[in-house]
């Protein structure tokens, strides 16, 4: 009972208007080894989905592109000949950005699955989530327990991966102080979450009444709304008794985001570059990154086995989306919502 077409959201041409439309579903008899196809009961949209359809990254997309990388959905078909599926046909699965990659080069063998030259990328260099149907990968899905609904799931197989690993190579112990800029926005508002389930103290930094209430009741020790603050420096460093952040995690979608993150961490502290603006350079001191011993990581995504904590995590109850329901069709205003800044928490699309 699998059909032949299906409703997508797609974009023609980067920065084109996302529309949704029929678009063929590829027939079991044509999957590949190693591929699966999914009914997909959900999907987050992920701040990356909206530089995916402006096409405002120095990496470029594939057009025309159905977007999305948080789904959760049912294996309805594996491909034939598919050796040692580690998943079965009716279990319930997420996909992630990372959609395949090769596990035999260099980048994949140390468990760098993002850093893999022949990388898949879902909703970018493959179609994505904003489908009714879609075509993966048995070892790259990522497998979802039965008390986890996956509405819930869906967005910690972006949101909740990322500052999921993120925190975890902080190298931060419990009591350490986190700064997380966008700490209202999809990865921000996980990321208050797994930093407190980790035993971390919480400065959230975003703006509006909205998201101050949300960081607060997720359980930020700190709240500082970037639009009012006078000295966000010195705010973090009262607050942390004159020494400053022990490690910054910055989600915001901004280059503004990072200003000042060199100033308030203290010395051996650690900036956790996870916010990607597609133009803006990184400003910081030289001197005072040397001086300060401060370490600067770029932490993109992450692999089969974060996927695999945080969502066990999240299955826990620790860690919960905080997220409004929308259906595929109401894409477009969602992206509007984003750019504007104005979703607290995450959006999660019902493809039912
Ligand atoms: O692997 C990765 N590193 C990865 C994975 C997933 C997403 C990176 N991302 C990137 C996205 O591409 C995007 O650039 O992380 C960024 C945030 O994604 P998101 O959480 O999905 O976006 P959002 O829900 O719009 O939240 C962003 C928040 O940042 C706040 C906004 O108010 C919003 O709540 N913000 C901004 I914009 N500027 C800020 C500032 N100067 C700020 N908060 C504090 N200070
Ligand atoms: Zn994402």
């Amino acid at each position: 009972q699998i059909p032949k077409t299906q409703k997508v959201a797609i974009v023609a041409t980067s920065g084109a208007k996302v529309h949704v439309k029929d678009h063929p579903v590829k027939s079991p008899e044509d999957l590949a080894p190693g591929e699966c196809l999914l009914k997909l009961h959900c999907t987050g949209v992920c701040h990356t989905d909206l530089h995916a359809a402006m096409g405002d990254w120095p990496v470029k997309p594939k057009t025309p592109l159905i977007g999305g990388h948080e789904g959760v959905g049912e294996i309805v078909a594996i491909g034939k000949n598919t050796p040692n599926s580690p998943v079965k046909l009716g279990q319930r699965v997420g996909v992630k950005w990372i959609a395949d990659s090769c596990f035999d080069c260099e980048q994949c063998r140390k468990g760098h699955e993002q850093n893999c030259a022949n990388v898949k990328l879902s909703g970018y260099t493959v179609d994505g989530t904003f489908s009714q149907y879609l075509v993966s990968y048995v070892h790259s899905v990522t497998p979802i327990p039965d008390a986890l609904e996956s509405e819930a799931a869906a967005s910690i197989l972006c949101a909740g991966l990322t500052v999921y690993r993120a925190l975890k190579y902080s190298e931060t112990s419990p009591g350490d102080w986190v700064v997380i800029p966008g700490a209202g926005g999809g990865l921000g508002h996980l990321a208050v979450q797994y930093a407190k389930y980790m035993g971390r103290r919480v400065i959230a930094i975003d703006a509006g009444e909205e998201k101050r209430k949300l960081c607060k009741a997720l359980g930020a020790d700190v709240w500082i709304d970037f639009t009012t603050s006078t000295d966000t420096v010195s705010d973090i460093k009262k607050a942390t008794g004159g020494l400053g952040a022990h490690a910054a995690v910055v989600t915001a979608a901004s280059s503004s985001g990072y200003t000042q993150a060199i100033d308030y961490l203290r010395p051996n502290g650690r900036l956790m570059a996870v916010g990607m603006p597609g133009e803006a350079k990184l400003d910081a001191s030289i001197f005072f990154v040397v001086f300060k011993s401060i370490t600067i990581h770029g932490s993109y995504v992450g692999n089969r086995q974060d996927a695999i904590e945080a969502v066990e995590i999240a299955a826990s109850g620790a860690v919960k989306c905080h997220f409004q329901t929308k259906k595929l069709s109401d894409i477009a205003t969602v992206y509007e919502e984003l750019k504007k800044g104005e979703i607290a928490g995450r959006v999660v699309l019902s493809m039912d």
